[in-house]
């Protein structure tokens, strides 16, 4: 089918001030995105920014929340408008974030726009978000977004073809203007990427040889992928995947995989006497992983520590490790696993995007982060569904369970305690000037006691891109005590309602040391030490964090 559209050009009346993209692109609630000219604004900025769009490919899809068919309606358009040469989208607009990422490398493709606010809520009284990756298939960089945003800020007026409807119901070819538009299943290249990398069938003999496991998509984006990987390829038991198709609203749950949100699977395996053995889930967009074992949660640092140490369970990785690296706010559990196997590891700060560069450089094999993100270098996205597997490869090839291989992790390491509070929606001249008034400590509190210890040094985290040299401040407080434990803080960059506060705790206790903690119990003193300096509590009027991991 072939039918040409003329370019229009609309106005805008006046621009947007607050299109400024966050830790992972622009990120704003339904109805807000809703605003005439919104998100064709943000989207114009893109078109003029993005390096390679005239006569290039763009990858674009989305997570299936509501506003995707819409937005990648007027996408199109403006994709015409602006003389890329191809779109490839997917059916139904399904598209997980890593997958995304797989298809700008395969296709050799300018970038791609990602339709999610990642693990926050959908529906329209929801979330909705714009996520921009560059030509390596990875979150664009700091100095891109800050061009797109600078342009937001003076734009009067976007192109975009006139309505033109295209159906996204199978596999198709159109073309508007004089623009392919290529729909494919966005689930088929993925699984390709995933059979390369494990032996699925080692997985499958041990998953159906009396190991149950259950994976929740959480009604969002994964449940296609899991469909077709764990209950096709894997060919675990119909039902294994639960809550497998993506809604608009995520039938009204909250795609975040931790213990709150992902409360279900969390009851259904914590107890001791669980029929299940393994569990999973993945957030909104699918990049997010969240691991359990019969009776046990794998917090996402030792979960990355543990991923590295058995790196030769699994076939792409069995050759050795590049090096790794975290995020700085993830425990630095997997420091100590580097520091064994002499490979080198690197401290970015939060944000996937500040592993690009080391991916792309060949420095890093293996990265990832406290907030439930792990992934290698066959994207430049965090990836949930390859963290499943990857567990599964280790955990079938050394025929044990989630509970032992973290005992033997600890007996061997020794075990970074850690946990993040969060403190979700606090008006945010609150969050600023608790911030702020913690900051400005710094100087004054250096020696003096602190959660049974002394604190050594504090300051904010900067970081300069070892690849690049671009340099970054404001990261996040870090208070470190002589004792070798720390506290961190930061303002989360992904919330749309009022401030998120984030604090990470982690106190490290060697092999010889009591492993069997209970981690709130190993870091009250921590956890009451940062409430009285940070007057958390007096000044949030919350006495308690809205989710703890
Ligand atoms: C995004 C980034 C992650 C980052 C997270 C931090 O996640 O992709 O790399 O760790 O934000 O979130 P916050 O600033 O709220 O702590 P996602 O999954 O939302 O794209």
């Amino acid at each position: 089918m072939s039918v040409s559209s003329p370019i229009q050009t609309i106005k805008i009346p006046t621009s947007f001030s607050d299109q400024k993209p966050g830790t992972s692109g622009l990120r704003k609630s339904s109805r807000h995105f809703e605003q005439t000219h919104y998100l064709e604004s943000f989207i114009e900025a893109i078109f003029r920014t993005l390096p390679g769009v005239e006569g290039g490919t763009l990858i674009l899809g989305g997570d299936g929340r509501y506003g995707n068919r819409r937005a990648i309606d007027i996408i199109l358009r403006m994709a015409a408008a602006h003389h890329v040469k191809r779109v490839i989208t997917t059916v139904d607009g399904i598209l997980s974030t890593p997958a995304a990422s797989n298809l700008v490398r395969l296709n050799n493709a300018i970038g791609a726009i990602i339709l999610s606010a990642s693990h926050n809520s959908g529906g329209i009284n929801g979330d909705f978000g714009v996520k921009i990756n560059g030509s390596n298939g990875g979150p664009a960089q700091e100095s891109l977004t800050d061009e797109i945003y600078k342009c937001t800020q003076t734009l009067t007026e976007y192109s975009i073809c006139k309505n033109q409807t295209i159906s996204l119901q199978k596999p198709d070819k159109y073309v508007i203007f004089n623009m392919e538009v290529t729909i494919i299943d966005g689930v088929d290249d993925y699984l390709k990427l995933m059979q390369k990398l494990f032996d699925l069938d080692k997985i499958s003999d041990f998953i159906n040889d009396d190991f149950h496991i259950a994976f929740d998509a959480l009604n969002a984006v994964t449940g296609p992928y899991a469909k077709k990987l764990i209950e096709g390829l894997l060919k675990a038991p119909e039902g294994t995947v639960r809550n497998g198709i993506p809604k608009e609203d995520f039938g009204g749950l909250h795609p975040d995989p931790n213990l709150t949100y992902a409360n279900k699977l969390a009851e259904l395996l914590l107890d001791k006497n669980s029929s299940y053995s393994f569990g999973a889930a993945c957030d909104g967009d699918g990049d997010r992983n969240m691991i359990l074992g019969r009776g046990c949660f794998v917090n996402p640092s030792d979960s990355l520590a543990i991923l590295v140490a058995n790196y030769k369970c699994v076939p792409a990785y069995c050759n050795g490790l590049k090096g790794v690296a975290r995020s700085m706010p993830t425990s630095s559990a997997v420091d100590v696993v580097a520091k064994e196997l002499a490979i080198p590891y690197y401290e970015t700060p939060t944000g996937w995007k500040f592993f690009g560069n080391l991916l792309d450089a060949g420095k890093i094999t293996i990265c990832g982060e406290e907030s439930f993100g792990t992934g290698s270098d066959h994207v430049r996205e965090k990836d949930g569904l390859w963290a499943v597997l990857f567990w599964l490869q280790i955990l079938a090839e050394k025929r044990i369970s989630v509970a032992e291989l973290m005992k033997d992790h600890w007996l061997r390491f020794g075990r970074n305690y850690y946990s993040r509070h969060d403190y979700e929606n606090i008006p945010t001249d609150i969050a600023f000037s608790l911030y702020e008034r913690l900051e400005s400590l710094s100087n004054k509190i250096i020696g003096k006691n602190f959660a049974g210890s002394s604190v050594k040094h504090m300051d904010n985290f900067e970081y300069k891109d070892p690849i690049d040299n671009s340099f970054i401040d404001q990261q996040g407080i870090r208070i470190f005590l002589a004792n070798g434990s720390r506290v961190i803080l930061r303002l989360s960059g992904t919330g749309t309602k009022g401030s998120t506060l984030r604090i990470y705790f982690e106190d490290y206790v060697p092999s010889t040391g009591d492993l069997k903690q209970d981690p709130q119990w190993a870091l009250k003193n921590l956890i009451q030490g940062i409430d009285s300096l940070a007057e958390i509590s007096t000044r949030t009027g919350m006495n308690r964090p809205t989710v703890i991991t």
